[in-house]
């Protein structure tokens, strides 16, 4: 009787053995947790902080926002850090990303007034993370410029990226004695298209084809100035690095046509190697195909030189090799193929990259209207980067699932499962990626969507103004996922 209990024991472990194939991640790999200071803080005008653009634009323009909320209040995380570093803890996470929020730390956005209580803050956000083992990744903008710098022109306005050293050195040397893990910029590609081009986010600027390529000339300067102040004054008795967050879709060539193929190649050039290509290319400098084709349109439309603007040998060289680490965020992918979408603005950037996007009618979708799920994608991407790029080395520091907010969100468990097989496939083909950091902690201010869009693991209840979480399904999945460092084959158990 005994025996055959063993053998049938065995038996079932055999076949889910067979059925569920466990994937272990290397022992140098490590999971994190993602959020950004507008996001979640609240408090936007206390204990000393500045206005920032998004409280300008909030407040300016509420039916710019799906549901006219604010970030005023936000999850209250600016009282409620402690509860939320518990819920970091709780998780089983090695490290933490937050960012910086700018006008809490420098008021006015400039350096000359530093706001202790913004120093105070972060400095318990660390120090607690610290004491709790968890190590502090840190970005620096997350989308919420100052205000008065915004009045001078923001990102367009190449004097903003002395001013964003400035704000880097002061960051530098009140927390990088303990901080080990800097990101310059979150999403170069969001900020400048979604500022500048077509103003669906603060401050809602729409300059199409002009704005967005002012913007990345003077953010890849502030970041290469952020970049070099480390690396002059801090690296070596800090001992950190620094790295950039670039997001791109993946493209896929609808077709095997080569003309498809170019306009596939095309895509990606001036959508992730607009800002990718001028940083960790050998080369350095926008694309050529990006530089040529903007060039060739402009003349075309009578403007008298290129919208791109020029970066000269000097600023290539400046700018090219300022990473320790390529910071990654993907969420979704779409089709490619040669040709122009329609109706589309001219100029406009959508207008010079000139090709069709599609999706599959069969992909998977989410609450929001431009993620699809697409877990192939992931890898072909980070191969792609791979081979393109000299094999860098990748923290994922964003992949995300949208929802209206389900408790057990199904849905969001079955997005990272996938999404991280791909991640695991990718680091057997020999992709160096050693970080997977899941976006988000808590539902937040999801930017124009308002509170429409929950990313959480943790539901908040925002009609409740003690702002409570509740962790959802995909909470305990994560942990799961962490302690056991493999993943549970969820299309074949
Ligand atoms: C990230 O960006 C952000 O870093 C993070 O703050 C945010 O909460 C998270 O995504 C979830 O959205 O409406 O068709 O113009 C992800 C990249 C780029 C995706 C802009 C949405 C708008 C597409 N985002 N994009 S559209």
């Amino acid at each position: 009787m005994y025996l055959k209990i063993i053998i049938f024991i065995a038996f079932i472990k055999f076949i889910r053995n067979g059925d569920c194939q466990i994937h272990e991640f290397p022992s140098y790999f490590e999971f994190g947790i993602s959020t950004s200071a507008y996001q979640i803080e609240g408090a936007w005008n206390e204990d000393g902080k500045g206005e920032n653009i998004w409280d300008r634009f909030t407040h300016e323009y509420p039916n710019r926002i799906a549901d006219r909320s604010t970030g005023d209040i936000a999850c209250d995380s600016y009282r409620q850090w402690e509860n939320d570093i518990n819920l970091v803890k709780d998780l089983g996470v090695t490290y933490y990303r937050f960012s910086i929020s700018w006008s809490r730390l420098l008021p006015t956005g400039f350096s000359n007034k530093i706001n202790p209580a913004g120093v105070r803050y972060y400095n318990n956000i660390i120090d607690k993370l610290l004491q709790n083992d968890i190590e502090p990744m840190v970005t620096l903008y997350h989308w919420d410029l100052p205000q008065p710098l915004q009045d001078l022109g923001g990102l367009t306005n190449p004097v903003i990226a002395k001013y964003f050293r400035d704000y880097a050195i002061v960051v530098y040397t009140l927390f990088g004695d303990r901080v080990k893990k800097w990101i310059t910029f979150n999403e170069p590609w969001s900020i400048c298209l979604s500022t500048y081009e077509n103003g669906n986010h603060a401050p809602g600027i729409a300059m199409p084809g002009i704005g967005c390529y002012l913007c990345s000339k003077v953010l890849l300067l502030a970041h290469a100035k952020a970049y070099h102040a480390y690396d002059k004054r801090f690296r070596k008795t800090q001992n950190g690095i620094v790295g950039i967050t670039i997001s791109t879709f993946w493209y896929e060539s609808k077709t095997l046509s080569e003309k498809d193929a170019v306009a596939t190649e095309r895509a990606l050039q001036m959508n992730f190697g607009w800002c990718m290509n001028p940083i960790f290319s050998n080369k350095g400098d926008f694309p050529k195909v990006m530089k040529d084709r903007i060039e060739f349109v402009s003349k075309s439309q009578n403007f008298s030189e290129s919208r791109l603007p020029t970066l000269t040998p000097s600023e290539i060289k400046y700018i090219q090799g300022t990473y320790d680490f390529l910071g990654l965020n993907h969420y979704t992918t779409r089709f490619i193929e040669e040709g122009n979408l329609t109706p589309s603005q001219v100029p406009s950037f959508d207008d010079d990259v000139g090709v069709k996007m599609e999706v599959d009618p069969k992909w998977e979708k989410s609450a929001a209207h431009w993620l699809f799920v697409v877990p192939w994608g992931f890898r072909r991407l980070l191969n792609w980067i791979r081979v393109k790029y000299n094999n860098p080395l990748v923290f994922v520091t964003e992949n995300g699932y949208p929802d209206k907010g389900e408790l057990n969100d199904e849905a969001r468990i079955r997005y990272h499962n996938q999404y991280l097989t791909e991640l695991l496939n990718s680091i057997n083909d020999g992709c160096n990626v050693q970080r997977y950091t899941l976006w988000s902690l808590t539902d937040n201010m999801e930017w124009s969507s308002g509170y429409t869009l929950k990313f959480g693991l943790y539901y908040v209840d925002f009609n409740n103004s003690s702002r409570p979480r509740l962790p959802k399904s995909s909470a305990s999945y994560y942990k799961g996922v962490i302690n056991n460092r493999s993943l549970p084959n969820f299309t074949n158990c």
